[in-house]
């Protein structure tokens, strides 16, 4: 059997990317728009809906929107239905929606821990419960789940996230051990420091226009010395997205410019 660079190609499949408004997941949903795949997204706040929507269309994609809480199980139900009515059943999910809370762990409120692992790991697992049987019926299917740095590495202030994207790393293994033989692969996609608003305040200039202190942490740490685009993640999520990768099963694929591989700047 010979191979096919259109083992890359998304023609025909219907792929819905969580948290897509703008950010990740938009960069996410528009490769595989542009690899063939149609798009269906969900986003929580309906100003971000209406300005996404008219993104994507001066893109040339015609994605469906959605008003949907991932971390609500039976709002994921019904949209699950809406998608499929709208579009048909569900070939890839890309679990990318997700918060960060930057609290110091002695200073965080139960509540808000407990914010972050609903929205950064038990949605994911609701949202593949909700498309699995799909995929199963159909005889194929994709699940990527936006992983981390802090699937890996912990850092000050942000014990939720990593404890959440730590879990969502094992929620990915478990996924491809339960369901692999279904022929449904789920993969983590780890970015590393990637120029979002999720980041923004991290990367904010100081009052005397110098750079943030953490911003300068972050290009030091970064063997290719710059933080990630958007950009950066769309190539790796059409991989896994594509048949191209039907033998990569319960992996983490890191984008991180190599900072998982580096031990830090000599002093
Ligand atoms: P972002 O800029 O804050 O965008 C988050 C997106 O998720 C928005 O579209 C937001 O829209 C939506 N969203 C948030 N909570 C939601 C919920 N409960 N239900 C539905 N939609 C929700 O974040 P990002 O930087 O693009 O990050 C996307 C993913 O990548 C996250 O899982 C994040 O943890 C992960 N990640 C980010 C980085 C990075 O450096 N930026 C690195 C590694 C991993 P609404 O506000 O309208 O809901
Ligand atoms: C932080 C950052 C990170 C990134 C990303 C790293 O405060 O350290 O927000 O957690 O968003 O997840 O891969």
């Amino acid at each position: 059997m010979g191979f096919d660079m259109n083992a890359f190609r998304l023609d025909g499949k219907v792929a819905w990317v969580t948290g897509a408004a703008y950010g990740i997941g938009f960069g996410i949903a528009e490769a595989l728009a542009k690899a063939g795949a149609r798009i269906a997204f969900n986003c929580r706040d309906q100003k971000h809906l209406e300005t996404a929507l008219s993104d994507y269309a001066a893109r040339g994609i015609d994605a469906r929107g959605y008003l949907c809480d991932v971390s609500d199980e039976a709002a994921v139900a019904d949209l699950v239905k809406r998608i499929e009515a709208d579009l048909g059943t569900i070939d890839i999910l890309v679990n990318n929606a997700g918060i960060i809370k930057r609290i110091p762990m002695c200073e965080m409120r139960r509540e808000d821990f407990q914010q972050v692992i609903d929205i950064d790991l038990v949605a994911p697992f609701i949202c593949a419960k909700a498309v699995i049987p799909g995929m199963i019926a159909k005889g194929h299917g994709k699940i990527i789940n936006v992983c981390s740095m802090m699937s890996e590495l912990g850092r000050e202030t942000v014990s939720a996230y990593a404890a959440a994207k730590g879990g969502l790393k094992m929620l990915t293994r478990n996924i491809c051990s339960e369901f692999g033989e279904k022929n449904i692969q789920c993969n983590g996609l780890g970015p590393g420091y990637i120029a979002t608003p999720q980041t923004a305040p991290l990367r904010e200039r100081q009052p005397d226009g110098s750079r943030h202190p953490f911003d300068q942490f972050i290009v030091a740490k970064t063997p290719a010395a710059r933080w990630g685009d958007v950009e950066d993640l769309m190539g790796p999520a059409v991989f896994l997205a594509s048949d191209a990768s039907n033998f990569v099963n319960g992996h983490v694929l890191y984008v991180d410019g190599g900072i998982l591989a580096y031990i830090g700047k000599q002093p």
